[in-house]
């Protein structure tokens, strides 16, 4: 089914998703977190997608959760239901994929930036967890990916505060890969997508699943797993491809065996 409050791109090897409700500058209301959903599980198994933009408008990548749709539930209808538990599906996408943020990312709409494996910004770009005034707390990972990305003190800034901050300052702390300028988010998001999308794809998503696991397990264990990660990427033709090409001086052809 056509979804409602995304639109779809191809861009080649990349999917293009941008999140569309301008009436309420991407508020993540169930809608949105459905058709998000399904969108990624079908670019999960369809082969000729090899990684994913996920943005919004040039105002807002998303003002959070949708404030409406929550106001008037109470604990037992989110509890027994496991309000909003769905976007943990996000994170657990295994392609690579890149956030391009303009404008407001607060909230959700922040904690959603950040279960992608890289945010690029424009300089319009805000981050923020404004939970705190709405007398409720981040829940979709703002205390927990937000102190992995930029640390206790600004975490704690953010949370306790409210305040936003800006694409520069977002950089500073590591929350951001890149800044760029508005009228090129979108060009340089896709370019880098597509520079991922060109590599072998089991070396693509060993290398997101070792990274992304460094926030799950003791050093120890990820040191285990990249090395054995790593070995295992002995098996592939693609290794000996991608080798084989930089001693003859010519581009790797992959073919993800
Ligand atoms: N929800 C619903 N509508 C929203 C919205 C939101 N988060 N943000 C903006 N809108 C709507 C506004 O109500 C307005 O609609 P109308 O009044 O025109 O009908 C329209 O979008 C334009 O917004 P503004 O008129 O306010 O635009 P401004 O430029 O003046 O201000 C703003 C932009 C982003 C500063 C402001 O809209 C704002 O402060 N928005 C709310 C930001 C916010 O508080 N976000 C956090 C939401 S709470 C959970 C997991 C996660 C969460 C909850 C539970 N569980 C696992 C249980 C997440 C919670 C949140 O994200």
């Amino acid at each position: 089914m056509t979804p409602q409050t995304l639109i779809l791109e191809s861009h080649g090897p990349v999917a293009l998703i941008r999140l569309n409700r301008p009436e309420a500058l991407n508020a993540l209301n169930a809608q949105v977190l459905t058709e998000l959903i399904a969108a990624l599980a079908a670019f999960q198994t369809d082969e000729a997608v090899r990684a994913v933009v996920l943005t919004g408008s040039q105002k807002a990548f998303a003002a959070g959760a949708d404030v409406k749709e929550m106001q008037a539930l109470d604990f037992a209808t989110i509890y027994k239901g496991d309000f909003l538990s769905g976007w943990a599906e996000v994170a657990g996408f295994r392609k690579p994929i890149i956030a391009a943020v303009a404008g407001f990312a607060l909230g959700g709409g922040c904690e959603l930036a950040m279960m992608c494996d890289m945010i690029f910004a424009d300089t319009s770009a805000k981050f923020g967890q404004p939970e705190i005034s709405l007398g409720i707390i981040p829940g979709m990972g703002g205390t927990q990916r937000l102190i992995r990305a930029v640390g206790k003190a600004k975490a704690m800034d953010l949370v306790l505060t409210g305040r936003m901050m800006d694409a520069e300052e977002a950089e500073r702390a590591g929350l951001v890969a890149r800044i760029l300028p508005p009228e090129s988010l979108i060009d340089e998001a896709l370019k880098a997508a597509a520079k991922i999308a060109s590599f072998s794809q089991p070396a693509v998503l060993m290398a997101k699943e070792a990274v992304a696991s460094a926030a799950e397990l003791s050093l120890n264990e990820g040191l285990h797993l990249e090395r054995r990660l790593f070995q295992s990427l002995f098996a592939t033709q693609d290794q000996k491809e991608g080798m084989a090409a930089f001693i003859e001086k010519r581009k790797a052809t992959f073919t993800d065996r």
